[in-house]
C-alpha cells in the first residue's frame, strides 16, 4: 500500500470506529410494547417492588401483559399510602422499595413477558412546609435540592394557592390541588427535569406510564414532556371530570375512562346489567376505543365509593369479566389490599419497607371477610382469569347475538366467543343463539363443558352472579 491510500484506509477505519462508538454511546432506551386492543394490564396498587418480582410469573400465566406499579419514586416519610403521592425527589426508595429492586422487578417481568408501567407524579411535590422524605432528602414545600427552587412553582392567578373553580381550566392547572406543591410546567428546566426523570425509569425497562393528576397540566405543556421520551413508549393520562376536556390528551396519550367505573359501579352495583344498550351505539358515545383504558376501580374509587370494590365481590367480579368481555376499549384490572380505614397503607416492616405480599388462601369472590393489610389478590379471581383468555380469543370481533332474560344478558363477539351473564339470585336455564361453530367447549368460568348445536344454540345453566363464556380457543 502507497503511503497517502495508508493514509486513506487508516482515515476510513478510524470513521467506522468513530461511528461504531457512536451507536455505543447513544442513549439506548429497551423496545417497549405499546397496548393494543387485546392485551390486558392489571394496576398491582402498592404492591412492593419484591412482591411484584415474585408475581410475574402467575401474570405472565394468566395472561396479563403489563403491570402498573405505584409511584416509585422518594416520598414524605408516613404510613398512608397516599405519602407515595407526594414526591420529595426522584430517587426510587420508597416503603415499596429501592431502585436495585425496581430494576430486579422488571428484569424478573420481562423475562416472563409482561412489561411495567409506572405510576408518575409530574404535576406536584409534596404539600408538607418541611420534612425529610424516606430517604433522607431534606425539603422545605418549594424548595427541593438539586431539582426545585421556589420560581419553579406556579403562583396561582387567582392569589388564593387552592384550587377554587373546578370548571376553570387556568386555575386547575395553575393553581394547587390539595395544597400540593404545583410544578411550573410552563418552564422549560421543569419540564427537563420531568422528562429525565421519565427518561431514566424508561431506559431502566419501564415500558410506560400513568400520568397522576394530568388534567392539571396544561396538555400542550404534558405533550412536550412526552415528546422527549421514544414514540413506542405508552402514556395513559388521568384526565376525570368535565375540564378540561379528555380529547385535548388524545393525540399524544390514552386516558382512563372514568365513565367506565361509573357504569359498571351503577350497572352491577345496582344489579341491573346493560340491557338492551349494550350494543355497539352505547359505546360510540364514550371515549374512543382506541385510546381508552377501561377499568372498575383504581385506589382512588375504591376509597371514595364511585367504584366497585372487593367488599361487594359477586359485583367486582362480574364488572371485571364483563370489562373483559365487551369489544370496548384496552382493560386494566385492579388489584390491591383489605382495609377498613380509608389512609392506611399496607403493612410496613420496621425498616419502613414492606414485606412481601401474599395473597390470601382461596382468593375469589367468595373468600368472605378480610382482616387489615391482608392481600386481596383480586388479578388471580378465576372468573377474571378465564375472561383474560376469552378477551385474547375474540380480538375486535363485533357484537352479534344479543340474548335477555330477566336478569340474564348475553352477546357473541362474531364467531370467535359468547358470553352469558346472569346479576340475579337464582340459576337461568336457557338456551341460546350464538354464532359459534358446532361443537364442544370448555366454559371459561366454571370448567364444564358447553355443548353448541349444530344451529348455533347452546343450552345453558346460567348460576347466580355469574357467567358462562366459551370461544374458539376454548374448543375442544
Ligand atoms: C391523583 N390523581 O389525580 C391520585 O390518583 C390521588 O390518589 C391523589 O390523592 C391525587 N391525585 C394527588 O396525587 C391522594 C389522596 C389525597 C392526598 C394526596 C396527596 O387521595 O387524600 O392528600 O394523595 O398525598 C393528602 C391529604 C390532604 C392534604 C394533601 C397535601 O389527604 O388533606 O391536603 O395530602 O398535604
Ligand atoms: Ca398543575
Amino acid at each position: 500500500m502507497t503511503k497517502p491510500l495508508r493514509r486513506i484506509a487508516a482515515a476510513l477505519a478510524a470513521t467506522a470506529l468513530a461511528a461504531l462508538s457512536l451507536t455505543s454511546c447513544a442513549p439506548s432506551y429497551p423496545a417497549a410494547t405499546p397496548i393494543t386492543t387485546n392485551s390486558v394490564g392489571v394496576q398491582m396498587n402498592m404492591w412492593s417492588f419484591d412482591s411484584i418480582a415474585a408475581e410475574c410469573p402467575t401474570l405472565a400465566t394468566d395472561g396479563y401483559d403489563w403491570a402498573l406499579v405505584s409511584p416509585p419514586q422518594e416520598d414524605i416519610q408516613g404510613s398512608e399510602w397516599w405519602d407515595h403521592y407526594q414526591p420529595v425527589s426522584y430517587m426510587i426508595d420508597s416503603s415499596l422499595g429501592n431502585e436495585k429492586q425496581f430494576k430486579a422487578m422488571i428484569a424478573a417481568c420481562n423475562q416472563v413477558g409482561v412489561e411495567i408501567m409506572v405510576d408518575v407524579v409530574l404535576n406536584h411535590m409534596t404539600g408538607q412546609m418541611n420534612g425529610q422524605g424516606f430517604a433522607g432528602t431534606e425539603f422545605t414545600k418549594y424548595e427541593f435540592p438539586g431539582l426545585y427552587a421556589t420560581d419553579d412553582f406556579h403562583s396561582c392567578p387567582t392569589g388564593v394557592d387552592q384550587i377554587q373553580d373546578w370548571s376553570n381550566v387556568e386555575e386547575i392547572q395553575q393553581c394547587e390541588l390539595l395544597g400540593l406543591a404545583d410544578l411550573n410546567t410552563g418552564k422549560q428546566n421543569v419540564r427537563d427535569q420531568l422528562a429525565k426523570f421519565l427518561q431514566g425509569l424508561r431506559k431502566m425497562g419501564v415500558s410506560g406510564f400513568r400520568v397522576d393528576a394530568a388534567k392539571h397540566i396544561a396538555a400542550s405543556e404534558l405533550k412536550q414532556i412526552i415528546d422527549q421520551l421514544p414514540s413506542d413508549t405508552t402514556f395513559i393520562d388521568e384526565v376525570i371530570g368535565e375540564q378540561p376536556p379528555q380529547s385535548d390528551y388524545y393525540a399524544f396519550s390514552h386516558v382512563f375512562s372514568f365513565d367506565w367505573i361509573t357504569q359498571m359501579h351503577n350497572i352491577f352495583g345496582s344489579n341491573g346489567l346493560l340491557g338492551g344498550s349494550a350494543d355497539q351505539s352505547y359505546f360510540d358515545m364514550l371515549s374512543p376505543s382506541d385510546k381508552t383504558v377501561t377499568l372498575v376501580s383504581n385506589h382512588d374509587t375504591e376509597r371514595n365509593g364511585s367504584g366497585l370494590t372487593y367488599q361487594f365481590a359477586k359485583q367486582f367480579n362480574l364488572a371485571s369479566a364483563f370489562t373483559l368481555a365487551v369489544p370496548y376499549g384496552k382493560p386494566m384490572m385492579y388489584s390491591s389490599y383489605a382495609f377498613s380505614d380509608t389512609d392506611a397503607g399496607p403493612i410496613q416492616g420496621p425498616d419502613g419497607y414492606q414485606p412481601k405480599a401474599e395473597c390470601v388462601a382461596n382468593v375469589g369472590p367468595d373468600h368472605g371477610t378480610y382482616a387489615d393489610g391482608e392481600w386481596v389478590c383480586q388479578h388471580r379471581w378465576p372468573a377474571i382469569v378465564g375472561m383474560i383468555a376469552f378477551h385474547k380469543a375474540v380480538g375486535d370481533a363485533k357484537f352479534t347475538n344479543i340474548w335477555q332474560e330477566g336478569d340474564g344478558y348475553g352477546f357473541g363477539r362474531g364467531k370467535l366467543g359468547y358470553v352469558a351473564f346472569n346479576t340475579g339470585d337464582t340459576a337461568i336455564a336457557a338456551t341460546i343463539k350464538t354464532s359459534m361453530p358446532a361443537g364442544t367447549y370448555t366454559d371459561r368460568i366454571s370448567g364444564s363443558d358447553v355443548v353448541v348445536a349444530a344451529d348455533g344454540t347452546m343450552q345453558v345453566n346460567v348460576a347466580s352472579w355469574s357467567a358462562v363464556a366459551i370461544d374458539v380457543k376454548s374448543k375442544k
